[in-house]
Parts: C-alpha cells; structure tokens; sequence
C-alpha cells in the first residue's frame, strides 16, 4: 500500500506529489520555526528513516557560527574501566534521534523556533592516545565557545567532560555543574594514569575548573571501595544525592532547591546514562542497580529549564550492549529534553 492512499480526497487529491509535500511542510507541522532556523525535517516530507543520520537529521556543519546551540559527537571510550564501546555512541544516538520530533509535548518548549542548531559532526580525536584525545576535545569545545554556542556533547565516556570543563573555564571562569550518574568520577587516578573516566572531576577541580560549593551528584550508588568514596566531593562542597534518596519520589523539590542555590551562575550539565536504573539504561559501561528512574531523569533535566546552562553532555552510551536500540533511543530523547531547557528556547503553551 502506497502512502499515497492515505492522501485526503477531494481538494487535495488534485494536487501532484511535490505540491503535497510542499503543503504538509507548510501545514502539518505545528511548530512556529521561523525561515532560516533549522529543524527536524517533518515526517510527512522526508520519512524518519530516510536521509542522513545526523542528530535530529539536522544539519551537519563544520563551524558554529551563526549557531546559538550545537549538537557535537566525542567518539571517545579509550578510558573506559569495564565494557568499552562508548566510541560508537554518537553514531548511536543519532540513528536512533532520527524519531524524534520538533516540539514537546511535556512541556510546551518549541526549541528551534528561537534556537538555531546544527549537528558539528564528531571531534577528530586519537583514539591511541588519551592525553591527544582530551587535547583535541579542549580546542573544539574552545573553538565553539568562542562563538557563543552552546555545546551538547554526545558521549563518549566519561572522560571527555574533563577537557570540556577546561574550556568552559577558559570561556566562563568555574562553572556550577549539575552532574546525574550512579559514580561520583572522583578518583584521582585509575592505574596510575591521571586521565580516565573516573577521574573527570577530581582533575576539574584541580584545576579550578568547578565552582565547588554549587556541584550537585545526583544519583550516587552501588556498590564501592569503602565509605570515603564520595569524601573528595563532600570535602570540597559538593551537595551528593544518593540513589536512595531519590526512590520512590519526584525529583522537582530537589531541582526546585538546586535552582535557588545556584541562581543565575552559569551552569554545566553531565549527565551520564548509568545514572539511570540499568533496567532503563543497560547499555552502559558500568551498570549499578538501584538507579533513577526515566521520569527522575526528566525532572532534572526539565527543573533546569531557566538556569544559565552553558553546556551539556550525555555520556556512556554503549551501543554494542545496546540490544534493542532502546539506550541510545532514552540518550537521544533526553539530549533533547536537554535542547528544550537551554536559555533562549522558547515555550509554546504551559504544561
Ligand atoms: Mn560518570
């Protein structure tokens, strides 16, 4: 059966093909993107599996002028512990982003009505090399910060949220940071080597990179080394939500009391998939029973809408353990979840 058939009779039925198509791009879609701001093309024009899969089938650009986000690939799992395969979450999530529309439904926002976005297409990183790697993540998130772009980095593991503190640094002096996983990434070295992906934030704060009495983990859990595993954070001021204070509650209260701290400090979100119950997220690196749930997930991301977030990422998707598409279909979805509360997006009705 041809789509064709589903075409409504009467008027319409004289038009030809293409003048359908132009009609729906008109009129099916409800979002009020104006001339000139990408977005996701509709469905009715071009169907979701065909087309290249950049993010969001957005355009994929080299540079971020002009851009007032970005969607950017780090294919990075060289300082994985466990399961690799995170090199291959950018590739991923964009396949699977290919369903998802242009507006919330959840919320109202109708991101690229005021936003213009583009997919950056993935850092050039050596995959041989990790202090290279993190070198190459450092100048392009600089190159794109120095645009006024707001960066989403799609993961990659846990590592690559160290060099991109760096440059938010570089940009915004310490910077809050909001960071959802089942691990603290706190060690300050793993064999020895001071750069891997439990080490992000001890070398951010080494290097002044956080502003430490406004770090909130949330989602903390598992099991672990002993009771001082999460000592360097508290030391230093970070606020630690552990899993088990989130069971079985909604996470606004608590999102409601991290935007009253952190006022309008500029703000970065990391927020790794295995902060999520591995029943939702297993494919992962390290998985950790216990964990929030997708509608949690969504409270944090959603009760950041009117923070001055500065960047984003979502890491530790692993594809080769992702069985049905699912993990990488939740990452897709919350990276836009993510689009939809960055300052400047707009919001089209109340929820
Ligand atoms: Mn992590």
């Amino acid at each position: 059966m041809s789509w064709l058939t589903f075409i409504p009779r009467g008027r319409l039925a004289t038009r030809t093909s293409s003048s359908y198509c132009k009609f729906f791009s008109r009129n099916i879609s409800r979002s009020s993107t104006p001339p000139g701001n990408n977005q996701p093309p509709n469905s009715n024009v071009l169907p979701r599996p065909a087309g290249i899969a950049s993010m969001f089938r957005l355009p994929v650009v080299e540079h971020a002028t002009d851009l007032d986000a970005c969607f950017v690939g780090i294919p990075m799992d060289s300082g994985t512990s466990y399961r690799p395969g995170t090199r291959f979450g950018p590739r991923g999530i964009r396949c699977e982003s290919a369903f998802i529309r242009s507006y919330n439904m959840g919320t109202g926002a109708d991101p690229y009505s005021s936003l213009r976005v583009a997919d950056l297409g993935d850092i050039r990183l050596n995959t041989y090399n990790i202090p290279k790697a993190v070198e190459a993540i450092r100048e392009k998130y600089s190159e794109i910060l120095s645009e006024d772009c707001i960066p989403l980095g799609i993961g990659g593991e846990h590592t690559i949220s160290y060099p991109i503190l760096q440059a938010m640094k570089d940009r915004h002096g310490p910077v809050a940071m909001i960071h959802v996983d089942a691990h603290d990434d706190t060690e300050p070295d793993m064999c020895g080597e001071p750069i891997a992906h439990g080490t992000p934030f001890f070398r951010a704060v080494q290097e002044g990179c956080l502003d430490t009495n406004n770090v909130v983990q949330i989602g903390l859990r598992g099991s672990g080394g002993g009771p001082d595993d999460w000592k360097f954070g508290r030391d230093h001021g970070f606020r630690i939500v552990p899993a088990e204070d989130c069971w079985y509650k909604s996470l606004k209260p608590l999102m409601a009391e991290i935007r009253e701290q952190i006022g309008d400090r500029p703000v970065y979100l990391s927020f790794d998939i295995d902060g999520l119950d591995p029943a939702f997220a297993p494919a992962t690196g390290t998985p950790e029973i216990g964990g929030l749930t997708v509608p949690q997930g969504m409270e944090i991301i959603r009760g950041c809408r009117g923070l001055n977030i500065v960047g984003c990422d979502l890491v530790e998707v692993s594809p080769p353990y992702d069985q049905t598409g699912n993990t990488c279909l939740l990452a897709a979805n919350l990276l836009f979840e993510m689009l939809c509360v960055l300052p400047g997006a707009k919001y089209l009705a109340k929820p």
